[in-house]
């Protein structure tokens, strides 16, 4: 097989962008340069492969490391594998890490940095309300944990950057890298 697999694993807040990024960013190696692939979500992997799982920390805990695991064997297969996940908590995520580089495939932790009062004045699924009003309760980034990379390969402050320039930052570090 002539394509080097990759995880590129996006992490922060719900609203952050981790869905819009990855979806853009699959359209552009797939349709511009025929790559295979694939894009691991929590929210739609929350239906199948995690539907056992809610949101207490042992079930967070849990969906990281089945998600993780799973973009080792596709990364491994030479998928270019889109992860977004929140991922709240830095041990976890590094363990993910640990996990690729025991196998060499290459991993990157992607940090979807936006200010919380942003992501609350957007509300684009109106679950920040939910949250204020208290229908809605052990949200991360708001009254549940969210640990913030500390080594993050790659942070983007998608408050500032438009959606394209956010998937140019990480096509031309894939292309540095010699992934594609
Ligand atoms: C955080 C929650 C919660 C709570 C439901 N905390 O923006 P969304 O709506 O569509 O995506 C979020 C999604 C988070 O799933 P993850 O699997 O990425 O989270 S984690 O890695 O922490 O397990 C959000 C919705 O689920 N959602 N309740 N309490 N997000």
């Amino acid at each position: 097989l002539g394509q080097k697999g990759a995880t590129l694993w996006m992490t922060g807040c719900s609203g952050a962008g981790k869905t819009t990024i990855a979806t853009a960013l699959e359209e552009k190696l797939v349709k511009g340069y025929g790559k295979h692939v694939y894009r691991l979500d929590g929210d739609n992997i929350r239906t199948g492969l995690n539907r056992d799982l809610g949101f207490s920390e042992s079930d967070r805990k849990e969906s990281v490391r089945r998600v993780g695991e799973m973009s080792t064997l596709f990364s491994d297969a030479g998928v270019i594998t889109l992860v977004g996940l929140i991922s709240p908590y830095r041990k976890d995520r590094d363990e993910v890490r640990k996990r690729h580089e025991e196998q060499g495939i290459p991993f990157y932790e992607i940090f979807l940095d936006v200010p919380v009062e942003e992501l609350m004045s957007r509300d684009p699924k109106g679950l920040y309300a939910k949250v204020q009003s208290g229908e809605l309760k052990h949200f991360t980034c708001i009254d549940d944990p969210y640990e913030e990379p500390l080594r993050p390969e790659i942070t983007l402050a998608t408050r500032d950057l438009k959606i394209e320039e956010s998937v140019d930052v990480l096509f031309k570090r894939l292309r540095e890298d010699g992934i594609l």
